[in-house]
């Protein structure tokens, strides 16, 4: 009975997902989160970004995602599993974040001494003390330098999965290398969320999976192999800087004898870890395209496989390497459950009334609007960010409920149609995916039948099953995805949210409007 252990490091949470599987029975043994503002207050965090006077700028500590690795370990070794049934580790990170080591660091890695947590010994090796993050909006004139530079917006894209976008890793690494050459020059290794932590885990530098590296502006694509001209255009020496890529399925080694020693933990596989994103296409069991799921999180991000990869000519969309081998398309928005709070919070409510709230106004909301920008938007691309309402009162409760969920559901309607998927079912997941009033907005606009999923932290449970995916393929007895996704990833067929006729006839007028409504605001941004 092995047991495999997937960890996801999201924007505000460090969650473990503990599967034991044998033959066709698989089973969730453990559960753990833990919250970077709640559990770890000292480092200052707020929603898991350091505070910054500065709205464009999102950035947050490498220091505390390893600090909540050391807490977590230490959570499941004392969880009363039997330790010895571990055989392989994967994880998923949010994604495009970056973290700069200096020359050094892999021996530190591979000596970290037990007796001391981790994050204190590699506090010397940090050669950039902050770590941006996917939030950070701050980077468009290295967004604009790279785009020219690679011979245009058609060209970055056509060959890395996405147009220039201000989060991604290669204009933040450009706009660090602008503003801190120094440090930059110090620099011996760049790592993303992902690859750093499954270094931590393994004790030496890990590779970059093709998943999370296709959100840098830095990858070929079809070659799943770092772009000369990306890379040339971003910084100067980045190539001896960038981890190597490999396929998420790649066994790195073993949990370093820290782990070990520190938590008395076997020495099992470590997998490459991958993206927050590819990790919940497999969590969610979509390894054939047709379906799509949508995530309502930190960021609200509507994905779904694809065999080949269609490159989205209107430029919002992403492709990114799947887990598989093959290809995901995905719209992320980043007014996700941060302008959910803060509808909820204005108002005084709990998820509760703001649910009640949402059920006692009409669908539609009598045409009233908000567009729903409380932070810089991703889709469409608002740096400055601004809520916009239509014939909406700003102190209307109930109003304002309604007009955010809806005006959310209708972006990611509307910019997600580049992926040409007919969509007639939706699998929800992220810590929203919970709330049915929202579920039900969701199949009136789509028109589609939804579902949820008793594993809410998607991403975390495929990080679990690519653990074993990636282990049994090690050991010589590989395992189809079909039959890796079975039963856990699959969604409760009885908790299906059917759309109701009189509601999507309503949405569909609305829609134009809402689109109108937004490209007369961008027009005039
Ligand atoms: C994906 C993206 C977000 C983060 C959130 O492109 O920016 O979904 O991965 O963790």
């Amino acid at each position: 009975m092995p047991l495999y252990l997937g960890l996801d490091s999201s924007t505000q949470s460090l969650t473990a997902v503990v599967v034991d599987i044998e033959g066709d029975r698989r089973e969730v043994v453990f559960q753990s989160s833990l919250s970077f503002d709640r559990d770890l207050p000292q480092y200052g965090t707020r929603h898991g970004v350091l505070p910054n006077r500065n709205p464009a700028i999102s950035q947050s500590s490498a220091l505390m995602w390893t600090e909540a690795l050391d807490v977590m370990l230490g959570r499941i070794a004392s969880g009363g599993l039997d330790l010895s049934r571990f055989v392989a580790v994967s994880g998923s990170a949010q994604q495009h974040g970056s973290v700069y080591l200096g020359a050094g660091a892999e021996i530190v890695l591979a000596n970290a001494d037990p007796g001391r947590p981790l994050h204190e010994q590699i506090k010397s090796v940090l050669s950039r003390n902050v770590s941006p993050i996917w939030l950070d909006a701050s980077t468009s004139i290295e967004c604009a330098e790279i785009t020219a530079a690679v011979g245009g917006a058609d060209m970055l894209a056509k060959t890395t999965g996405s147009r220039a976008f201000e989060r991604f890793t290669g204009p933040q690494i450009r706009r660090f290398f602008k503003q801190e050459p120094a440090a930059y020059a110090g620099t011996d290794r760049i790592h993303l969320v992902s690859s750093f932590l499954a270094s931590l885990l393994a004790g030496q530098h890990a590779p970059i999976d093709p998943g999370d590296g296709s959100g840098m502006n830095l990858m070929d694509l079809r070659a799943s192999a770092w772009w000369t001209p990306a890379v040339e255009a971003t910084a100067p020496g980045l190539l001896a800087k960038l981890p190597t890529i490999r396929p998420s399925r790649t066994v790195i080694g073993t949990l370093s004898p820290y782990w070990q020693r520190r938590h008395g933990l076997p020495a099992a596989r470590v997998l490459a870890w991958s993206g927050d994103n590819p990790c919940s296409l497999i969590g969610t069991g979509l390894v054939r395209e047709g379906i799509v799921a949508i995530s309502m999180g930190t960021s609200d991000v509507i994905f779904g496989p694809m065999r080949e990869p269609r490159v989205d000519t209107t430029g919002t969309g992403h492709v990114f390497g799947s887990p598989t081998g093959e290809f995901m398309g995905l719209t992320v928005f980043s007014n996700g459950s941060l302008a959910r709070e803060r509808v909820r919070d204005a108002f005084g409510l709990s998820w509760k009334t703001f649910s009640a709230a949402l059920e006692a106004t009409p669908p539609g909301n009598d045409g009233r609007t908000l567009l729903p920008w409380f932070v810089p938007e991703i889709t469409p691309s608002v740096v400055s960010p601004a809520v916009h309402r239509f014939g909406l009162e700003a102190d209307d409760g109930p109003g304002n409920v309604r007009a955010i969920i809806e005006a959310q559901q209708m972006a990611l309607a509307s910019h997600s149609r580049w992926m040409e998927v007919d969509v007639k079912t939706i699998y929800a997941t992220g810590g929203a995916a919970t709330n049915r009033s929202i579920l039900q907005v969701m199949a009136d606009i789509f028109g589609a039948d939804v579902y949820q999923f008793e594993v809410g932290n998607t991403a975390c449970l495929g990080a679990a099953l690519r653990a074993f995916h990636g282990e049994r393929t090690a050991s010589g007895q590989p395992v189809d995805w079909d039959d890796v996704v079975r039963e856990l990833a699959e969604p409760v067929a009885s908790t299906r949210v059917r759309p109701d006729p009189r509601s999507h006839a309503i949405y569909r007028d609305l829609m134009a409007v809402y689109a109108a409504r937004e490209a007369e605001i961008l027009s005039r941004l």
